[in-house]
């Protein structure tokens, strides 16, 4: 009896390991920011995928732009399809599939956070000037 109640706690605690492991490396690929600002016809224009939460999870892009925030979704079923930027009063819908561009105006300085309708995904943006 007790040598199966230690088992099972040694199985709980060896999964439960794994999957911080696995949150954690998730973690570390959503921070790197990848290449996904880009400046066309003058307007900055940031691309953020949403599913199952934003990727990147934090952009970095220049204070002072007339700018576009664009989110691409891709069969996204979960909540990050309703996206929140509370700052600026923005709450969006997206399409289950499609492209969505949120026009920001004239990027201020500062960090621009947001998140899905429940807050579970965050997403940052830091605007440097
Ligand atoms: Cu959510």
């Amino acid at each position: 009896m007790k040598a199966t109640n230690i088992s099972i706690i040694i199985a709980i605690i060896l999964i439960g390991g794994a999957f911080m492991l696995t949150q954690s490396g998730d973690d570390n690929k959503q921070i790197t920011n990848a290449n996904n600002v880009s400046i066309v016809d003058g307007k900055q224009i940031i691309e953020i995928n949403a599913k199952g939460g934003y990727q990147p999870r934090k952009s970095v892009a220049k204070a002072g732009v007339p700018t576009i925030i664009r989110f691409n979704t891709s069969g996204t079923f979960d909540c990050s399809s309703s996206v929140r930027i509370p700052s600026m009063n923005i709450g969006k819908t997206l399409p289950q599939t499609g492209s969505t561009d949120i026009d920001i105006g004239d990027s201020k300085p500062g960090t621009l956070k947001g998140a899905c309708g429940m807050g579970m995904y965050p997403f940052e943006i830091n605007f440097e000037e």
